[in-house]
């Protein structure tokens, strides 16, 4: 199996709607091979940490008080071209605009609660999988 790898997060909303075994069904079939996996129940300390560039952001703090809500689940994916496959294959990050038949759409409620985080470039992929998995 050779490819790139990339960093899934199922987030607390889907956690809870009981949607993870769906979620990694659709990218089971969607051809991305499951590597690495966990599921924890983020520390505020981890989740101010994932998401510390957006740190200045009015929305961080609502955002690090919902990633620390309930389980989510971290999975490193292997898949030919996988960071941009994933991207595109959860939709926009507001799930009230994702579109039709994206993970998003199907399993998220709106910008916040939008069901999964996906790595955005080769870089942060090496860098969340490092986070979560160690090298
Ligand atoms: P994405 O890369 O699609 O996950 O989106 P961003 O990196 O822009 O945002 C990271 C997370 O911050 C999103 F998944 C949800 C949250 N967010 C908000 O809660 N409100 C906003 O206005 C923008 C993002």
């Amino acid at each position: 199996m050779s490819g790139e790898n990339t960093l899934l997060m199922v987030k607390p909303d889907a956690v809870a709607k009981n949607a993870i075994g769906d979620i990694l069904q659709r990218l089971e079939v969607e051809g991305f091979v499951i590597r690495q996996m966990r599921m924890n129940h983020l520390t505020r300390e981890q989740a101010e940490a994932f998401y510390e560039v957006h740190k200045e952001r009015p929305f961080y703090g609502e955002l690090v008080d919902f990633m620390t809500s309930g389980r989510s689940v971290q999975v490193a994916l292997e898949r030919e071209n996988a960071v941009a496959h994933l991207r595109d294959f959860i939709g926009e990050t507001d799930s009230t605009k994702a579109a039709p038949g994206t993970i998003r759409a199907e399993f998220g409620t709106d910008i916040q609660c939008n069901a999964v985080h996906a790595s955005d470039s080769n870089e942060n992929a090496a860098k969340e999988i490092a986070f979560y998995f160690g090298d």
